[in-house]
């Protein structure tokens, strides 16, 4: 089928090019889906810095969406024509070790989530109209109103839920809040602190404020985020990580925080060491957000590290599989204890998307939301 699709020719854009494209029908274990919406997450940008590079180019972005089964490949048995999905950047297929041991957010399929290509058989299923292939960022590519995916890729939902509040739970929304309450493990009357408050930290904020947290700083440079973080459960709000240890220290009568995030846009090796110095003795600094993929400086003051007994711990996906987190996030959103809503700041037409980028970069947007032809579903 021939779409159109939202790529970078390589690595290091000034914005993303639309594109014709042809997407591949389902082959065995595969199904297509017809996108309502998909997330612009901060992690595709890395994609036009050159913090992330794949093998193959043009490289087709998106790692957030949901929308509605159109076709099943042979042996599909998860879901079926018509059924609501959520495109999950993790997949989980079950079986293999980390699933069977109850990590399905480590699922073995994912070691292809920077390959560019599709799980079943290291192909592609994306080709321009000269038949050259299309890598797919996290073997999704969500820019594009239809994708072909393997089934571990899709999560069925209940068709009650609006599809592009839905597409938020493919990466945003899980991963900030389950690095909040399942990574960091928040308790009852905690101290937490969230630094970048995105479409990741923002949940962070609100899975730390369920989780009983008492004191909730939030800390970004830009005020219209701090303002939001306010509105979805923080108690303080900081410009700085410099500006949080004076705050946090007050709060905790010393002890510092019980759970430190860092969810900033971009994550340096320079950040760990304020990181931990907000962490309290035996607690836990958790890091979500990436940073140039081959850096492999870190500054951490060992000495502290080890005296203190901190635990630096990385999360990807929140800690939690998507086929038990989403559908559980989706009932909490029902019950209104998961804003869905009050996360999308604007949407655009997939043509609008270097605008969207844009707002994120000016920091306009908590999350900017690409709308698919809206009439249809
Ligand atoms: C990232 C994790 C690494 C691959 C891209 C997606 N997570 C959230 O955006
Ligand atoms: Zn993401």
């Amino acid at each position: 089928m021939r779409t159109r699709a939202a790529v970078i020719r390589e690595p290091k854009q000034d914005g993303w090019e639309i594109i014709d494209v042809d997407i591949d029908d389902p082959k065995p274990g595969e199904v297509q889906v017809k996108l309502a919406a998909t997330g612009l997450c901060h992690s595709d940008e890395h994609l036009l810095t050159g913090d992330l590079q794949f093998e193959t180019y043009p490289l087709m972005g998106g790692h957030e969406g949901a929308g509605v089964v159109t076709k099943v490949g042979q042996g599909v048995t998860d879901v079926e024509e018509g059924d609501h999905v959520v495109l999950a950047f993790i997949p989980a297929c079950g079986v293999c070790p980390p699933c069977s041991e109850g990590l399905q957010n480590l699922c073995d399929n994912g070691a292809g989530l920077l390959s560019g290509r599709a799980i079943s058989d290291d192909g592609f299923r994306v080709h321009t109209p000269d038949g050259d292939p299309v890598g797919t960022m996290c073997l999704l590519g969500t820019f594009a109103p239809y994708v072909t995916v393997h089934q571990s890729s899709v999560v069925k939902i209940d068709e009650d839920i609006p599809l592009d509040k839905a597409a938020l739970l493919g990466c945003g929304v899980c991963t900030g809040w389950g690095s909040a309450t399942e990574i960091g493990g928040t308790r009852e009357g905690d101290v937490v602190v969230v630094v970048g408050i995105g479409g990741i930290g923002i949940n962070s904020v609100q899975g730390a404020s369920a989780a009983g947290a008492r004191v909730i700083v939030a800390v970004d440079p830009v005020e219209f985020k701090r303002e939001k973080a306010v509105e979805f459960g923080a108690t303080h709000t900081c410009e700085s990580m410099d500006d949080a240890m004076g705050l946090v220290g007050e709060l905790s009568r010393g002890r510092m925080a019980d759970v430190v995030i860092l969810t900033m846009g971009v994550v340096e090796g320079k950040d760990l060491l304020p990181g931990l110095l907000l962490t309290g003795k035996g607690r836990r600094c958790v890091v979500v957000g990436l940073g140039e993929m081959t850096a492999v400086d870190a500054q951490v003051s060992i000495l502290d590290l080890a005296m203190q007994q901190k635990t630096l711990q990385g999360a990807i996906f929140g800690g939690v599989g998507p086929r038990k987190q989403i559908p559980h996030l989706l009932h909490q959103y029902r019950a209104g204890t998961l804003k869905l809503d009050e996360l999308v700041t604007a949407t655009y037409r997939l043509e609008e998307i270097n605008q969207g980028y844009q707002d994120m970069r000016d920091g306009k947007n908590i999350r900017g939301v690409i709308i698919y032809d809206e009439q249809d579903w």
